[in-house]
């Protein structure tokens, strides 16, 4: 948890005035468990919220401007009036709160005055770890408190990726918004990306401990590539229409259907792609199964057969995330090991025994540099709660 007495020191640096008035709320990031590419698809996704993320304070003002401040960022702060909500480039991070602001004011819901915010953010950026999600529904969230309006998470969820696709034209699925919304510590989150029907499941494995591996390769090509995925599912379900007319999303299928009818679908590429959605889709029921059973080994496996299948099917891994799943699975102690997220580069994360995480870190560090010159960063994590206010 963020030291709140150093960010109130740092809030009244930037915005001056007392502390009184401050209010104080946070977001988590998220780690995919299993179920990647799916979401888009309206397959099932398994994520579970991380226990750091941003923290957000801020305090009303008495005219209509909102001054936006991070501790990430210290050199600039976005002054910006009310009325004046519009996506700029040079506005950088600050167009996922404005694209908060913009979707609450389209709802009826927008500020009624104006407010200074300070964010810290804990999640690296660019990582596969949601920062941009923890952003915007800590702002959601935040904003409609402050104006007395219930707060509904899944129709909060649903604002903040409007916010991200709409306002900052990213093409994104509702996963990592509903996970950082919905969380609860110590449980997944089953969720089914097409009605938004979840269950919590919870996963808090004794002897074994959860590590992402942040291979710290930034995501540059992701955006194109993961539209070009994106465009390729879709172009699945037109060719496979001829065989099931009713058909509207990749996730509506089993491996059953899929595999009775794929000779419809002319490009070989397109074909693997589809097979990973809905295998992958297959395999995070499975993964619930085993995990109500108390089975870790068989989901350990299952976590291997997604990155194989991401690998070699959906072909979003890339040399960093082959490289240092391929260190992590030799490893004793080790049961499964994926990437997490878009893909490309960002994170993995691995399923350890815990008398094993020294020997993880030193082993995976050191096999991942000699193969990539990149230094890793690994964080043991575990499961926090949802979006929240911090009563202070
Ligand atoms: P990451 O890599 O965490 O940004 C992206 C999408 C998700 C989902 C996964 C792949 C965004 C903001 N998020 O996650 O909705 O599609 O890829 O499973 O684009
Ligand atoms: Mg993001």
């Amino acid at each position: 948890m963020a030291d709140l007495k150093q960010l109130t020191d740092s809030f009244l640096t930037w915005f001056g005035g007392e502390a009184e008035g401050i209010r104080y709320y946070q977001a988590p990031g998220r780690v995919n468990l299993i179920g990647e590419h799916t979401d888009y698809n309206g397959g099932y996704v398994f994520p579970a919220a991380l226990t750091f993320g941003t923290t957000l304070l801020l305090r009303e003002r008495e005219d209509r401007l909102l001054r936006f401040a991070s501790t990430n960022f210290p050199d600039k702060r976005f002054d910006i009036p009310l009325d004046g909500i519009e996506h700029r480039a040079e506005d950088d991070w600050s167009n996922y709160p404005k694209g908060v602001v913009h979707e609450l004011q389209q709802s009826g819901r927008g500020p009624q005055t104006g407010f200074d915010l300070l964010y810290h953010g804990e999640i690296p950026n660019g990582a596969g770890l949601s920062s941009s999600a923890s952003i915007e529904v800590v702002t959601g969230y935040a904003l409609l408190s402050e104006g007395g309006h219930p707060v509904d998470l899944t129709e909060l969820a649903l604002l903040a990726q409007r916010a991200e696709n709409g306002f900052n034209g990213v093409q994104s699925g509702i996963m990592d918004q509903f996970a950082v919304a919905n969380g609860r510590a110590g449980e997944a989150m089953l969720l089914m990306c097409d009605t938004l029907e979840f269950r919590h499941v919870p996963f808090e494995p004794a002897d074994h401990v959860l590590v992402i591996g942040n291979t710290n390769k930034r995501r540059g090509l992701v955006d194109s590539k993961y539209n070009e995925r994106r465009a390729e599912c879709e172009q699945a379900v037109q060719e496979l229409r001829a065989a099931y007319p009713e058909l509207a999303l990749l996730g509506q299928l089993t491996p059953e259907q899929l595999s009775a009818e794929e000779g419809r679908i002319a490009s070989e590429t397109v074909r693997r792609r589809a097979r990973h959605v809905v295998e992958e889709i297959d395999r995070v029921l499975q993964s619930v199964d085993v995990l109500e059973q108390g089975d870790l080994a068989a989901f350990g496996r299952l976590m291997n057969a997604s990155h194989d299948s991401l690998r070699d099917l959906y072909e979003v891994t890339g040399r960093e995330l082959d490289a240092m799943v391929e260190a992590a699975r030799k490893v004793p102690g080790v049961l499964g090991s994926r990437m997490t997220g878009a893909g490309f580069g960002g994170c993995t994360v691995s399923l350890v025994h815990r008398d094993s995480v020294d020997r993880f870190r030193e082993q995976v560090g050191a096999e991942y540099a000699e193969a990539t010159g990149l230094q890793a960063d690994f964080y043991v994590c575990s499961i926090g709660d949802g979006v929240s206010r911090i009563d202070v």
